[in-house]
């Protein structure tokens, strides 16, 4: 009998979680896979009650990568046409935000996946690392770039050139891990960090999470613009109006998305 190699749950209110679930091969990330995360994470976007979505995988692993065992024998072209940067570039599109809670190993195109998000939550003992070099490849799921602009040219040299492993210390402290916490509570403050955000106004957490990743690659005056027209336009926005009122009348804000 075969079992769900990606699951989804509704662990709270607004919340959605993602689990990576093929423990006996570490979560590697076959074709499977990786369409099943890309297909679950678009449609839980496009569900109007979910305002938060957690990515995660189970105690050994968020996933150790690529599934060497399915891609060993491929040539140039049949990579080519598996078209990966396609689906990452889904998860790293989604317009809500998301939070990989990692535990165990996020290595290769499985640290490539985790930094597709936009918190990385991590449990002491796990392993951060793009290890492609050492079975005669490179990091090919965003790895060499986005590893690059979170920890710098020196820190990504250092470990993509060698393939090393690296702690999740050393990742909170070169800025890859935002949070760092006890391994049992990982998931547990991935969904309250979750819930936390699925309580706040989702048209500004979406247009501050699209001016952050659309300002980090371009010109600080272009960065500025798009952000100063985001907040512009929330003006519109009945949550503004709420979120302010609330604030003066000293209540709770009621919001409602719009
Ligand atoms: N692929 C396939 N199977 C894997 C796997 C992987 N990445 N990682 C682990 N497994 C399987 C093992 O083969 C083993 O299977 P059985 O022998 O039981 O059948 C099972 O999971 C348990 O693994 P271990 O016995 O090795 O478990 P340990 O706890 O001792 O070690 C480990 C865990 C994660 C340290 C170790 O398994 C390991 O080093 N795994 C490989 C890590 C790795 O090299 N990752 C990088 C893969 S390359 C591309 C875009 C992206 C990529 C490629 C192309 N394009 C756009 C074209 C990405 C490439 C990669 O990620």
């Amino acid at each position: 009998m075969t079992h769900p190699v990606v699951l989804v749950e509704r662990p709270a209110e607004g919340v959605a979680l993602v689990r990576i679930n093929r423990p006996e091969a570490r979560n590697a990330l076959n074709m499977e896979v990786r369409k099943l995360i890309a297909q679950h994470l678009t449609e839980q976007a496009d569900e109007a009650t979910v305002r938060c979505i957690v990515l995660t995988g189970n105690d050994k692993a968020f996933a150790a990568g690529a599934d060497i065992k399915e891609m060993s024998g491929l040539g140039s072209i049949e990579m080519l046409q598996r078209g990966t940067l396609k689906l990452w570039s889904t998860i790293a599109g989604c317009p809500k935000p998301v939070i990989a809670a990692v535990s165990g190993f996020a290595l290769g195109g499985g640290c490539e996946l985790a930094m597709t998000c936009d918190i990385i939550i991590a449990g002491e003992s796990a392993r951060f690392g793009q290890p492609e070099v050492k079975i005669g490849i490179i990091p090919g799921g965003g790895g060499t770039q986005r590893l690059t602009r979170a920890v710098g040219k020196f820190k990504a040299m250092r470990y993509i050139l060698t393939g090393d492993l690296f702690s999740a210390r050393e990742a909170y402290e070169m800025g890859l891990v935002s949070e760092l916490v006890p391994d049992a509570e990982v998931e547990k403050r991935a969904i309250d960090m979750a819930k936390q955000i699925a309580e706040l106004p989702p048209l500004a957490i979406e247009m501050a999470k699209e001016a952050v990743l659309r300002g980090v690659d371009a010109a600080l005056d272009t960065g500025l613009a798009l952000e100063t027209k985001a907040i512009q336009l929330l003006f519109s926005s009945q949550d503004q109006k709420e979120g302010m009122a609330a604030f003066i009348e000293k209540r709770k804000p009621k919001f409602t998305g719009k």
